[in-house]
């Protein structure tokens, strides 16, 4: 297993659009398994692989209290079952110590793969929707603070790009 580097905001590769996965093999299920050691030491309740700089459809997720419900999303597509909205203040691996509300569908149905190839299919609401819409925002390039105002994103950018610089020095003194 393995601690994989979670790309942070504003870098550019976080704008990648994910392709599919072809066939579901060795190779992601261990990827799969390295996304969720990368996730529960961050700690986060959900990564996409477009974060650790994958950019293959591939999402994995546990929104339990003693992390272990390990749910995994291969080539997830989500439907709203709802026009109904709640606001959820949200976090993200990607974008460190910003939270901020976020609306969004209240009620989704997920089909994706498993790591076995299989097919499934899910109805969602509170925090797994939340999620989930979260999560394959993701892999289509989009992150949260694209919902905030453009001066809440400016003010996370300069926050973040504070935390990088100040990570450094520590760096550099060792
Ligand atoms: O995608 C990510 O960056 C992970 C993100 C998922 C998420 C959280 C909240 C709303 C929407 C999506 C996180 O895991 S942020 C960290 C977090 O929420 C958390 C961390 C430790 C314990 C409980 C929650
Ligand atoms: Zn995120």
């Amino acid at each position: 297993m393995a601690l994989l580097p979670i790309l942070s905001f504003p870098d550019p590769r976080l704008r990648t659009i994910a392709r599919p996965v072809e066939e579901v093999t060795d190779e992601i299920r261990q990827l799969a398994a390295d996304m969720f050691e990368t996730m529960y030491e961050a700690p986060g309740i959900g990564l996409a692989a477009t974060q650790i700089d994958r950019h293959i459809q591939l999402i994995v997720m546990d929104l339990s209290e003693d992390k272990d419900q390990p749910m995994v999303f291969i080539n997830p597509q989500i439907t709203p079952l709802t026009e109904e909205t709640q606001p959820y203040e949200e976090g993200c691996l990607s974008v460190p110590q910003i939270y901020d509300k976020v609306e969004r569908s209240s009620r989704v149905k997920i089909e994706a793969i498993n790591l076995e190839g299989q097919s499934f299919t899910l109805e969602a609401d509170g925090l797994l929707a939340v999620c989930i819409q979260h999560e394959i925002d993701h892999l289509n390039g989009k992150l949260f603070v694209d919902y905030l105002s453009p001066l809440k994103r400016q003010r996370a950018r300069e926050k973040i790009e504070k935390q990088v610089r100040q990570r450094q020095k520590v760096e550099a003194k060792r």
